[in-house]
């Protein structure tokens, strides 16, 4: 995007620094997102969020501003400069919203870049597990006594299984016969797995284990780290909402222990690391398991099999669907990314017994 739309959008939220140049972050499949730098002590991140995705921008944008205002309320004891190094900080947009809408189409929104952190799309290094699985830990226990009420489902039913195996039923019934042909194999590995992929759903409807605030999108790109690997914080909150901890579990599970990306092709490369698994739920666990039901302890293997599940299952959908959800760079980018991860199940089931 050209130099001179991104500055006169930046110019719209109420910062102290003046634009110098950016560059684009592509990473995210949903929303364009973008590093502005400027001539001050200060860099922002600047967003512009999906609104055939997200329906209620406003909705998600404050949101993510409560949430922020929440995990900050944890740490009294820090500046509001040390504060802003270890939680998400949003901009105001001049008219004091926290997002600025354009010409009736788009919302954009901007926050406080942190310094000298990092993100991780494939994990390489055992304590890079470790210290997640501690980061997601903590995220957890500062929105324990968050007040859900006062957020919007963002999303309703995001990872409910039922819904997403209803959307996946209905993209059958109207899927191209080339598309259909190429998913053929990967439709006899979800009937197989329809009912074990519904058991948390179950629970979570009769209630076996409790609803809490979740952040919803726990891949490891969305997790900041030190550049010495020591963790910041949970970064990209568009989804925070209430949901059971195993969703978030699983979720950074399919990623942390995928020795490959998400859409890598040679799946050869794609292995379920047992190491990273065991260092992720280790750091968990130090910080959650006080807090845990012996039910949702149980559970927590079979969260990352139906994560990883749910996520092949989307992507399979959006590709029987002729790619209308996820940004996708090739034609076969869905199903190759379906691929990728049905791989990741075959072999997590390999290494890890339910
Ligand atoms: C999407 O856009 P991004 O990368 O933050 C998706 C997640 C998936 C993820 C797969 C709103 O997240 O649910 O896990 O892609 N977000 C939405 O990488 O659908
Ligand atoms: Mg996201």
């Amino acid at each position: 995007m050209e130099a001179a739309m991104i500055k006169s959008i930046f110019n719209e939220f109420d910062h102290r620094f003046n634009y110098k140049n950016h560059s684009e972050l592509n990473s995210g499949h949903i929303n364009d997102t973008f590093f502005v730098e400027t001539d001050g002590h200060k860099n922002y991140i600047l967003q512009r969020i999906n609104h055939s995705v997200f329906k209620d921008v406003p909705g998600l944008v404050n949101n993510k501003a409560l949430t922020s205002n929440h995990l900050k309320s944890k740490y009294p004891n820090l500046s509001k400069d040390e504060l802003s190094k270890k939680v998400l900080s949003f901009v105001k947009a001049k008219n004091s919203d926290f997002y600025y809408f354009k010409n009736g189409n788009d919302f954009w929104n901007v926050m406080v870049f942190i310094e000298n952190s990092v993100t991780h799309e494939i994990v390489k290094d055992k304590e890079i597990a470790y210290e997640g699985g501690k980061l997601l830990g903590e995220f957890l226990n500062g929105t324990l006594d968050f007040d859900s009420s006062q957020l919007i489902d963002v999303i309703p039913n995001f990872h409910d299984m039922s819904f997403r195996y209803k959307q996946y039923a209905s993209s059958i019934q109207s899927a191209s016969k080339e598309r259909l042909k190429k998913a053929e194999k990967y439709t006899k590995i979800v009937a197989a797995l329809k009912d074990e992929m519904h058991i948390l759903q179950n629970l979570k409807e009769t209630r076996k284990i409790p609803v809490r605030v979740t952040h919803n999108d726990t891949k490891i790109s969305n997790a900041l780290f030190t550049e010495d690997h020591k963790g910041i914080c949970m970064i990209d909150t568009d989804t925070v909402m209430p949901g059971i901890i195993h969703y978030d579990f699983g979720d950074a599970i399919r990623t942390i222990c995928n020795s490959a990306a998400e859409d890598e092709k040679d799946l050869s490369k794609v292995e379920f690391n047992l190491e990273y698994y065991k260092a992720y739920e280790k750091g968990f666990l130090e910080q959650t398991a006080a807090s845990l039901s012996a039910v949702e302890l149980k559970y927590l293997p079979l969260a990352a099999k139906t994560m990883i599940f749910i996520m092949a299952l989307r992507f399979l959908t959006d590709y029987l669907n002729n790619d209308v959800y996820y940004k996708t760079k090739y034609p076969e980018h869905n199903l190759e990314r379906a691929k990728n991860q049905f791989k990741l199940i075959e072999s997590f089931s390999k290494k890890i017994a339910n």
